[in-house]
């Protein structure tokens, strides 16, 4: 299984990408950087560590629901070129332990240099525990500085940082080496295509090497290490960023699931039937900043969404909005809940539909299919008008105008004060309606999305293996759904993925309503040049769009896409190839081991 796989070190980049065009293109930007770091700091650099951002192909919003997503790693990375520092003509003062000068290729970006603190155990609890002391009780505990109320890149390197340190240099006889690092990395940054989590993951990784900390070091405790490091910057990390860019092995997606526990599946997407018949990815960027900016309030289970500034409207909201959406349809359907599920951690809709299935976990693919649809044919008890308890109200079945606050906490069964505890203490939310109804038949209709999608991959290709000790049914063995069959041909399967996209994309923006005129527009235009489907990816309001694109038609959508999107005129060369570009599923993250 991937996840017990060790993190790959190279000393070649063909090893990597056995294509040459790839290793001699990935092989001049390692080069430049490494020739970059050396005139910075006077010495070669002993590793790169690199890390893929991701896109995620379908379900949005949905992991902190609890429901299974479908990312992959992308070509673009982020790469950290390190080394041990020594005073030379360059850096003649003595270095404290474990001392970091950051600098990064894009000159926006100032040279940082930081000492992270280290604090030892108190002398009551030494003495008290002397006698009990061995090497691997943990006697110092370090600390850096997160200001985690601006977005400042050195961040990201202080995050990835703080775990190695306090997972590895825990006894007093080891000290972390002072160090030299260079960041680069084509990843944009407030795209929806997770840079910050490639960034940590490319930091713990540099730091782990230029310690000699690598030596077993599994991929799957990686994903882990990365997630918790990410954390310290204030962002929510639910796993999907994280584990997309470190288990990704190049053609195949992930579907990654977090309940009952997170455990990801490797899925191809379906091989075309002929030569030329293949797909790629095409991420536009709508040059709207989705608006996801550090600006934490307070910490807690689930306040890690608090980050985003849009928050009081947008994710934060959302996230309260699904929350009591899931409390109040377990009691209009009578539910009972996991003991798990206690006032302090309010239950997800995942959670919810475990209990309406009423089987235990980990319930399988099918059954899990079976439920959402059968629980859908429910969510009704959510409108307005049913929670006023009005009857005979009838309009278009997704619209609802919401409910007001005093009606969601009536209808939520709680006391005014417990409500806010819950629900509201930790976040700041505006807003005058709260949409039950709309946010769950998004999740709901999702997730199913998320689980057709895969079924039509796995329908359609022959290879896709568990990675993570599996808690959930993976049911690699499922049937294919009744649009495909073992005859389709590889552009019917494409076309059915297209058309999952494309529901996925019109759910976020009506249901969801976290698309922008802009991405419905970029979409729109996608699907016109020949896109078999099109969609925001990633948190939205701005951001990318991810599109699936016959291999073959590439340039010419490219082009149309180009020409037709009003923000993409006036732009040319770089600046133009860096907002619409396509990949492939790429491989995920590695260390690149510099040799003399
Ligand atoms: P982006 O905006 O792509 O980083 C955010 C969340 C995801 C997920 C998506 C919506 C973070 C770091 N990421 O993604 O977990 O909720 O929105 O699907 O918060």
């Amino acid at each position: 299984m991937a996840a017990d796989l060790p993190v790959p070190v190279y000393t070649s980049l063909s090893d990597v990408y056995p294509d040459l065009l790839l290793a001699a293109k990935h092989g001049a930007r390692f080069n430049d950087l490494a020739s970059e770091f050396e005139s910075r700091f006077g010495s070669q650099p002993a590793y790169i560590a690199r890390a893929p951002g991701r896109v995620n192909l379908i379900g949005e919003h949905i992991d902190y629901a609890l429901f299974g997503v479908f990312p992959a790693a992308i070509e673009q990375d982020i790469l950290i070129a390190c080394g041990p520092r020594s005073s030379s003509p360059t850096t003649p003062e003595p270095s404290s332990p474990g001392t970091v000068t950051a600098q990064n290729t894009f000159p926006k970006y100032t040279p940082q240099t930081f000492t992270p603190m280290l604090r030892v155990v108190s002398q009551a609890q030494d003495q008290a525990q002397d006698e009990m002391l061995d090497k691997d009780v943990r006697v110092q505990d370090w600390h850096l500085d997160i200001d985690k109320s601006q977005l400042r890149w050195e961040s990201y390197v202080k995050a990835g940082y703080y775990g190695v340190l306090n997972r590895f240099f825990t006894s007093s006889d080891e000290y972390p080496v002072p160090v030299n690092i260079l960041v680069s990395g084509n990843v944009p940054a407030g795209s929806g295509l997770s840079s910050s989590a490639a960034m940590v993951v490319a930091s713990t990784l540099a730091f782990l090497a230029v310690n000699h900390k690598l030596d077993g070091v599994k991929k799957g405790a990686l994903v882990q290490m990365a997630v918790e490091n990410e954390k310290r910057v204030g962002v929510n990390s639910g796993g999907m960023d994280q584990a997309a860019s470190i288990l990704s092995t190049p053609n195949s997606a992930l579907y990654i699931t977090f309940y009952p526990s997170l455990s990801a599946e490797l899925v191809s997407l379906p091989q075309a039937t002929k030569a030329g018949e293949g797909v790629v990815l095409v991420c536009a960027n709508s040059l709207v900043v989705s608006d996801k900016v550090v600006e934490v309030t307070r910490l807690s289970r689930r306040t890690d969404f608090a980050h985003f500034p849009g928050a009081k409207t947008r994710y934060n909201l959302r996230v309260v909005e699904t929350l009591v959406a899931a409390r109040v349809l377990s009691r209009k359907l009578n539910l009972t809940l996991p003991p798990s599920s206690t006032s302090n951690k309010p239950p997800t809709l995942r959670e919810v539909l475990s209990a309406y299935i009423g089987r235990p976990e980990p319930i399988a693919a099918d059954a899990l299919k079976e439920g959402l649809e059968r629980i859908l044919a429910e969510i009704h008890v959510l409108k307005a008008s049913a929670l006023r308890g009005e009857i005979g109200i009838v309009g278009n079945e997704d619209e609802d105008e919401g409910v007001t606050m005093e009606e969601m906490i009536s209808a939520s069964g709680l006391g005014e004060d417990e409500f806010k505890r819950i629900y509201l203490s930790w976040v700041d939310v505006e807003a005058t309606r709260f949409q039950l109804y709309k946010r769950t038949k998004h999740i709901l209709t999702e997730a199913l999305r998320v689980l057709q999608f895969r079924e039509l991959c796995l329908a359609s290709t022959t290879h896709s293996i568990s990675i993570l000790p599996t808690t959930t049914s993976t049911s690699s063995s499922s049937p294919p759904s009744s649009s495909t069959s073992s005859s389709s041909t590889s552009t019917e399967a494409f076309k059915a993925l297209g058309a999952l996209m494309n529901a996925s994309h019109d759910s976020c923006s009506r249901l969801y309503e976290c698309s922008c005129p802009e991405l419905d527009e970029l979409t729109q235009i996608a699907r016109e040049s020949g896109a078999y489907g099109s969609r925001l990816t990633g948190a939205g309001w701005g951001g990318c769009s991810v599109s699936l694109v016959p291999e073959s038609q590439v340039d010419t959508f490219i082009a149309k896409v180009r020409s037709r999107y009003p923000k993409f005129r006036g732009l040319e060369g770089d600046a133009l190839n860096e907002v619409i570009f396509a990949t492939k599923p790429g491989v995920g993250a590695f260390v690149f081991e510099l040799t003399d």
